[in-house]
């Protein structure tokens, strides 16, 4: 594994906190630090930016409990009731909102939690569930390969397109394989983000062989001196058989071509589905062995409450956020960045002035 939970929560301002370190920095302390640091620095623009993303989350989520407890005396069943409401309307899914019920009647009962306390208590423990920030990061001495799957529509071929070229921009010399032949718009939309950003996209023609376009890719990469190859795929569900075939043969491929090399394989999500979306990831863990999750599409979507019950229902960590279409709105997924700009005391007066 080339990640590890952090351990600090960072202040939003302060960007992504390093991995907890030993004390004394010796040789194996050096060598984790280069594995494991963070590829990019996020900023406040991004806390910025996850704010107004996440609004309509905080909107169905966050200000439904805040108008709920509201004149409450005390936590009791019928409080909890409609609580559990809002959050499974909130695509929060069920197994996380029981454990969060739970959770506030425990309080209730063993700290006398009053209902004004929920909306604090409830920030926290999301928060903890989410289990610290996973940053992509990558090995400095090997080709890293990343593999990113998922069904048509989720944002893969443009979550591709933004990491190829923040890597390139971060001096991570990126390759792309457009190894989605099945679609042939999805080559030239390939080919049109791998020049506005300057990474060579390795392509076959539309129809043809996707784990061949990976070879080509492999070899190319080896060739260049790449530090990063980016492998986009297929997603037509409706023919699962097939695709999941296809993505056995590519990950035999990475094996043999790339010995003692694990691939990262990134299973994209659409938030816009919420629940939904989290059925579909069963069928690629089978085939591909994820590693994480990129969650696409928090911009605008009141699904965003689906990020708390990824970790739970898939074990995998959510990595990497999609907040527009841009190249600027991808970043790393910082759990107290999100969950602050959820329920922060400045998450935005206006919004609740409607
Ligand atoms: N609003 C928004 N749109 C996105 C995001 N990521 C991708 N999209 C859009 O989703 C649509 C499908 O994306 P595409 O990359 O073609 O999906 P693919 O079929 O999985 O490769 C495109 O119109 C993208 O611009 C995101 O984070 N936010
Ligand atoms: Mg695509």
């Amino acid at each position: 594994m080339w990640f590890k939970p952090k351990e600090e929560k960072p202040a939003a301002e302060e960007g992504p906190a390093p991995a907890a370190q030993p004390a004394k920095k010796g040789i194996f302390t050096r060598a984790w630090e280069a594995l494991n640091k963070p590829v990019f620095d996020q900023d406040e623009e991004w806390a910025i930016k996850t704010r107004a993303a996440v609004k309509e989350t905080r909107r169905v989520l966050v200000h439904q409990v805040q108008v709920l407890v509201l004149g409450r005396g005390k936590i009791d069943d019928e409080l909890l009731e409609e609580l559990e409401a809002i959050l499974i309307g909130s695509d929060v899914g069920v197994e996380t909102t029981d454990d969060i019920l739970a959770h506030l009647r425990k309080l209730a009962r063993e700290q006398a939690l009053l209902p004004a306390g929920i909306p604090d208590a409830l920030a926290a423990y999301l928060e903890e569930r989410l289990g610290g920030a996973y940053p992509l990061t990558l090995s400095p001495d090997q080709l890293n390969v990343i593999m990113i799957v998922g069904v048509n529509g989720v944002g893969k071929t443009t979550t591709i397109g933004k990491l190829a070229a923040r890597l390139q921009t971060a001096g991570k010399p990126t390759i792309v394989a457009a190894a989605d032949t099945f679609r042939a718009a999805a080559i030239e939309q390939m080919e049109i983000w791998g020049e506005r950003s300057g990474v060579e996209v390795v392509r076959h023609k539309h129809g043809g062989d996707a784990a061949a376009v990976v070879f080509d890719a492999i070899h190319a990469a080896k060739a260049r001196n790449k530090q990063v190859l980016l492998i986009d795929t297929a997603g037509r569900l409706h023919n699962k058989t097939n695709l999941m075939e296809e993505l056995r043969k590519i990950r035999k491929i990475i094996d043999r071509e790339l010995p003692g090399t694990t691939p990262q394989v990134l299973l994209v999500l659409d938030a816009t589905t919420g629940q939904n979306g989290l059925r579909q990831a069963e069928v690629f863990k089978e085939a591909t062995g994820l590693t994480g999750v990129i969650l696409t599409k928090l911009d605008g979507t009141a699904k965003g409450g689906v990020i708390f019950g990824i970790k739970a229902a898939l074990d995998l960590p959510v990595q990497l956020v999609g907040l527009g279409e841009k190249v600027e709105d991808l970043g790393d997924f910082d759990p107290h960045t999100f969950v602050s700009a959820l329920f922060g005391k400045d998450a935005g007066p206006e919004e609740t002035a409607v």
